[in-house]
């Protein structure tokens, strides 16, 4: 960020004081967010001899909780607002071929994802030899149609109720019905008529419901909600104000609550540790497959995708990477890339300067549907627990759990308890013994985190990808808008005059 940082003053020359303090401020964020990790590891470690009680600890995660409420609080508001104003401000020409090219990106990662992690699997085989190291977790798991679930996913895409789509989504409840079917007449021995009634028992599907935000179905309205303002000419301009307005109002509050983010994932990790059960467990084989999955997402989050990054933009992913890392660790104290979304969104706009157009755009529908991190531990764990039942997997299973992992963490979002039901989804397809899930729960929160934060950076290395290609739309329309691209990343200030590669920069509304 250091090289950002000096790039930035060598194209702007003289800089103003606030530039300075600002960037400074950004740095010192970074620095805090880093510190807190370290210090939560220290602090989480320090008190595990202490045995603190259950209550204690959850007392003790009270900070990290409500760091957790206030980002859930900033989600809504702000994927609604920033798919709106995102896809209203395109024309519908360009916002397809954004669109289009931000799902090739979402399933060419999720697709290389799955397959370094099937490579890495087969390589470590972790898995192999006798199954007595593991101790399954005990509790059965629910069985899962396939089809409902899938059903499921496309009902909540259309949410009946937007209100109730904020809190709550359709789920596949299955009810026992029995019902008398046939009537046979018998005889007997004795001779005389019997009537006997074959009753069927059944487990019909019927509608319920589940905790959870519809984000699938808000993701699918505002994007058409966005379609149709944006061709709504002056009619619709109302309402873009309005949610451009929003929007501004909803990162002002990021501003805020970033301030509080070192302390809240302190906590977060402090009490994470604290909470944890003995290491000791993790040796062997369980150990092993976390280890398999730790490098899998190693690989494929700093060798792939920044070379991907690299491959289409020309420019060096870690210094993206570095203007990221308040992101990545919120998503390593949040494990969950919905919440880190506010921070992400702050990152790329504000460090990395990534166009609005196309951040608003691509982040709410990556964190809705890209998820490499989960693909490729699905496709881990299957073949994983797998390798325990000591079962060969042919070419057609193994395709098959690729097709059914990258399809379970496109559609994670729209599934009700998705972490668990799509693991089972991946494990029918193939056969393999759903109970077998258990074996792996210990390890589950640990490699939740991780693979959290190969997702927020796929998302962010996703919207630097998509700008990049993008660039000849986007410059296009500010040309006809009559702005440039220099004017709308530095809004307050206005380029006076440049001599000899000294750009000085002049805040409008101060006095020249
Ligand atoms: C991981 F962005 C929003 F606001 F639109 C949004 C809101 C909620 C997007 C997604 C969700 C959501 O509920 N997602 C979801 C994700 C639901 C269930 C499971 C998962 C998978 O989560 C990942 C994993 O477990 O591997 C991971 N924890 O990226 O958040």
């Amino acid at each position: 960020m250091e090289r950002r940082g000096s790039r930035l003053k060598g194209r702007m020359g003289s800089v103003t004081r606030e530039g300075v303090r600002s960037f400074l401020r950004r740095n010192l964020f970074v620095l805090f967010t880093v510190a807190a990790v370290a210090l939560g590891v220290l602090l989480g470690f320090a008190l595990r001899p202490h045995n603190l009680s259950l209550r204690a600890v959850k007392y003790f995660s009270f900070p990290g909780e409500l760091l957790m409420r206030m980002l859930q609080m900033l989600v809504l508001p702000l994927i609604i607002s920033s798919l709106v104003t995102g896809i209203s401000s395109l024309d519908s020409k360009a916002s397809g071929k954004m669109g289009v090219r931000a799902v090739v990106y979402y399933m060419v990662t999720t697709l290389i994802a799955v397959f370094i992690g099937i490579v890495m699997v087969m390589i470590i085989r972790p898995g192999k030899g006798s199954r007595d190291s593991l101790m399954a977790a005990g509790g059965n798991i629910e069985p899962v149609q396939a089809a409902d679930a899938f059903l499921d996913l496309i009902r909540n895409m259309f949410p009946p109720n937007l209100v109730e789509a904020c809190f709550k989504q359709y789920k596949t409840v299955y009810k026992k019905t029995v019902s008398i079917r046939n009537v046979t007449v018998a005889l007997n021995l004795t001779d005389s008529l019997n009537v006997s009634e074959s009753t069927v028992v059944e487990m019909v599907p019927v509608s319920g419901s589940s905790n959870g935000v519809n984000a699938l179905g808000m993701v699918v309205f505002s994007i058409c909600l966005g379609l149709v303002m944006g061709s709504m000419k002056q009619q619709g301009q109302a309402l873009r104000d309005f949610f451009d307005s929003l929007n501004e109002a909803i990162m002002r509050l990021v501003a805020v609550i970033i301030w509080y983010a070192p302390v809240g994932i302190l906590f977060l990790i402090a009490g994470k540790i604290v909470e944890m059960k003995d290491l000791v467990q993790m040796g062997g084989q369980l150990g092993m497959y976390t280890l398999t999955v730790i490098l899998g997402l190693l690989i494929h989050g700093l060798v792939v995708l920044p070379l991907l990054y690299f491959l289409v933009t020309r420019k060096n992913p870690f210094s993206f990477i570095g203007g990221l890392l308040q992101a990545l660790i919120t998503a390593l104290g949040t494990s969950s890339s919905s919440a880190t979304l506010p921070i992400t969104f702050r990152c790329l706009e504000e460090i990395n300067r990534v166009d609005k157009r196309v951040t608003r755009f691509v982040l709410p529908v990556g964190a809705t549907i890209n998820m490499d991190g989960t693909a490729l531990y699905e496709a881990v764990a299957a073949i994983f627990i797998a390798q325990v039942n000591n079962m060969d997997l042919n070419f057609g299973q193994i395709l098959t759990i690729s097709i059914t992992a990258t399809a379970a963490s496109i559609g994670a979002a729209g599934i009700p308890q998705a972490g668990l039901v799509t693991m089972v989804i991946v494990l029918t397809s193939v056969g393999l013994p759903t109970d077998d899930i258990t074996l792996i729960i210990a390890v589950d929160w640990f490699l939740d985190r991780l693979r959290t934060t190969t997702n927020v950076l796929g998302d962010s290395l996703g919207a630097g990808i998509v700008e990049h290609l993008s660039r000849s739309e986007l410059l296009g329309q500010d040309a006809e808008r009559g702005t440039s691209v220099l004017e709308e990343t530095e809004k307050p200030y206005q380029l006076i005059c440049q001599e000899n590669d000294s750009v000085k920069l002049h805040n409008s509304e101060t006095p020249m």
